[in-house]
C-alpha cells in the first residue's frame, strides 16, 4: 500500500544507497518491498560473547553465498542501536563485496516492531534463541518470545523440544499472536549460534575453529529454513 511504502522509505533504514525499489529485476512484476524478507539479528554476539570481526565475516559470506538464490527474497540484518558495531562492520564488508544492496541490507530497530515502528515489512523474523528454546534469558529471545505471546513457546514445542548449535528450526507463528496480527510475522526461525560465554551452557572455551563452523552451519540452516517458507 502507498502508506507502507512511504513509511518504509522513510524509515531509518542504514544503507544509504538502498533505496526502495519500485520493481523487482527484469522480468519479474513484484515489487521488491513487498517480497518475502527475513529480518535476522547477529547470532551469538551478545549474550554468547562470539567476536564480531569474524561473526561479520560469516554473516558476508553467507549471504553472499544464498542471496541470490532467494529470487526476489530479501535478507535484513538487524539490531537495536544506531552505534551498532555488528551492523557497520557488516555494511562495510557487503559493499566491498558489491551485494546487491536492495536485496541484502541493515537496519536499526526492535525486531518485534519492524513493521509498526519501522515501516519494514519482514514475514519472517530469526531468533538467537538457547538450547532449551525457552523464553526469556534476555537479549533477542526474550523480546521474541514476549511479543509473540504464549502461542510462541506452544508452537514450537510442537516442533522440538530442544536444539543443537548451528541449527535452526522453523515455526508458523498462529494468526493470533500479535506479532501476526500486528506486524506481519508468519514465522519465527529459531537459531542456536556457539556460546563462547563462559556462564552459559556449552562453552566453547575460546576455540574459533569450533565456533567459526558452528556459526557457518547456524546461517546456513537459518538461510535453509527461509528458503523452505519462500518457496
Ligand atoms: N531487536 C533487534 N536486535 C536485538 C534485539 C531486539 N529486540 N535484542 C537484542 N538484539 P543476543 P546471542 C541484538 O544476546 O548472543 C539469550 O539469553 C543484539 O544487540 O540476543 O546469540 C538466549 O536465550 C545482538 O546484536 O543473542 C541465549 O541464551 C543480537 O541481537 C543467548 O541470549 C544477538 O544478541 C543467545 O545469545
Amino acid at each position: 500500500t502507498q502508506s507502507h511504502a512511504t513509511k518504509e522509505k522513510d524509515s531509518n533504514q542504514v544503507l544509504e544507497s538502498c533505496e526502495e525499489p519500485k520493481m523487482a529485476s527484469v522480468g519479474c512484476s513484484i515489487s521488491l518491498e513487498n517480497a518475502p524478507t527475513l529480518a535476522f539479528p547477529s547470532i551469538s554476539t551478545a549474550d554468547f560473547h562470539f567476536n564480531l570481526e569474524k561473526a561479520s565475516d560469516i554473516i558476508v559470506e553467507k549471504v553472499e553465498e544464498y542471496v541470490n538464490k532467494l529470487g526476489s527474497a530479501r535478507l535484513v540484518l538487524v539490531d537495536l542501536s544506531q552505534n551498532s558495531k555488528i551492523l557497520s562492520l557488516v555494511r562495510a564488508k557487503a559493499a566491498e563485496k558489491n551485494i546487491n544492496s536492495k536485496k541484502f541490507f541493515t537496519f536499526v530497530g526492535n525486531i518485534t516492531k519492524l513493521y509498526s515502528e519501522g515501516g519494514l515489512h519482514c514475514n519472517v523474523i530469526a531468533n538467537a534463541t538457547n538450547w532449551r528454546l525457552k523464553p526469556g534469558g534476555g537479549g533477542v529471545n526474550a523480546a521474541i518470545f514476549s511479543a509473540a505471546g504464549p502461542t510462541l513457546e506452544t508452537a514450537t514445542k510442537a516442533k522440538a523440544e530442544s536444539l543443537s548449535s548451528g541449527k535452526a528450526i522453523v515455526v508458523p507463528l498462529p494468526s493470533f499472536s500479535p506479532l501476526f496480527s500486528g506486524e506481519g510475522v508468519t514465522h519465527v526461525i529459531h537459531v542456536l549460534g556457539p556460546n563462547m560465554n563462559p556462564q552459559r551452557p556449552n562453552c566453547l572455551d575460546n576455540d574459533y575453529v569450533k565456533g567459526c563452523k558452528i556459526l557457518r552451519e547456524a546461517y546456513s540452516s537459518l538461510f535453509d529454513g527461509f528458503a523452505s517458507i519462500v518457496r
